[in-house]
């Protein structure tokens, strides 16, 4: 067949082809047989092998147009069907924004936040100021400061877990006393809740746990005064029935030393398994701040006084929820978990 003849024959064959061409798909393949490196066109010039010298120019022409012409073609109807498509594609992804959101569930505080946030309320609405002292301690505020030199017996009453000959994870928030009194000239009142860490470990000892502790420095304080304010803190807390006993205790940074117990909101006092039989239940401890501890602060004992009161928060929180192992406090496991929605 003549040259010219089929090149018309491949036009007429492509502008068929074209008119039924729904997808960009079956063009590439459509494409392929025309364009491609065995393609009709690129096997007709491949035979301007067998075509005389003198008509290879103006054939070599004829068939360069006939490729340009095909590719205008293609592309024509390429950039038609993309946009049919995408436009296909935006209408079935269309959002309905008024549609109702996934139902995830909702998260919960912490039950040791939860009273973490209570106490820290009552506390401020006390009028105190809240003091975060740090972990890692040093044995100085730790202990020595808090009349506890390293020889002391009652270092044995916390089993500490040292870092170095010096540094140790602070075993109680009575650390951060001595750092306030150091900066701060009374009167002082403040709040420091925090982690404190113990080699201790049972259903109601955590190796790691937060304490809470208050400490109030000014003229003319005395124990009555930390006794009214613990039971204001004690009703608010634990309900307006709860009445607060002090016990006779040892601490080496206070003196008198107290144990702070309140009276079994379960069962009134009467004697129940939450209280042991006893009618009442240890919340923390307490005292007149030493006046060597004073002193050693830069404050005159002669001039001021102070009370402080340290509890652990886990042991509220397990109170006041009814929870018997401490541990279910650090797992993590949801299904206790959602039980505090607060
Ligand atoms: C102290 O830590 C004193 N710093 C409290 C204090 C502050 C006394 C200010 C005087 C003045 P104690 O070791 O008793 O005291 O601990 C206080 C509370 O922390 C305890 O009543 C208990 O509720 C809690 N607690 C102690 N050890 C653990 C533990 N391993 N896990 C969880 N809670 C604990």
């Amino acid at each position: 067949m003549d040259v010219k003849e089929k090149i018309k024959q491949i036009e007429n064959q492509i502008e068929d082809t074209i008119k039924d061409i729904k997808s960009s798909q079956t063009l590439q393949e459509i494409k392929l047989k025309f364009l491609g490196k065995s393609g009709e066109i690129s096997s007709l010039m491949k035979n301007m092998r067998d075509v005389p010298p003198e008509e290879r120019p103006s054939m070599g022409k004829l068939l360069n147009a006939l490729r340009q012409w095909t590719e205008e073609q293609f592309n024509k109807l390429e950039s038609g069907l993309k946009s049919i498509e995408l436009e296909k594609r935006y209408a079935n992804e269309k959002i309905d924004v008024t549609m109702p959101g996934l139902d995830l569930p909702d998260g919960a505080y912490h039950p040791t936040t939860l009273v973490t946030k209570e106490l820290i309320n009552i506390f401020l609405g006390m009028g105190f100021e809240i003091f975060e002292g740090p972990e890692i301690e040093n044995d100085y505020y730790n202990f020595t400061a808090l009349n506890t030199p390293k020889d002391h017996p009652a270092r044995d009453m916390q089993d500490t877990f040292y870092l170095s000959e010096n540094l140790l994870l602070r075993t109680q928030t009575s650390s951060g006393q001595i750092r306030v009194m150091e900066n701060k000239k009374p009167p002082i009142k403040i709040l420091s809740p925090g982690k404190v860490y113990r080699s201790d470990d049972d259903a109601t000892h955590s190796p790691m746990f937060s304490q809470m502790e208050m400490l109030v420095v000014d003229k003319g304080l005395t124990l009555c005064d930390l006794q009214g304010m613990l039971d204001e803190f004690v009703k608010r807390i634990f309900g307006r029935g709860v009445k607060t006993r002090l016990r006779p205790s040892y601490f080496p940074f206070t003196e008198p030393s107290v144990e702070v117990d309140v009276s079994c909101f379960e069962c009134g006092g009467s004697g129940c398994r939450l209280c042991k039989g006893t009618g009442w239940i240890e919340v923390g401890g307490a005292g007149m701040v030493n006046r060597r501890v004073l002193e050693g602060c830069g404050i005159n004992p002669d001039e001021y006084t102070g009370f402080a009161f340290g509890l652990g928060i886990e042991r509220i929180a397990m109170l006041k929820y009814g929870i018997n192992n401490m541990k279910l406090l650090f797992e993590g496991d949801t299904r206790f978990l959602k039980q505090f929605k607060g």
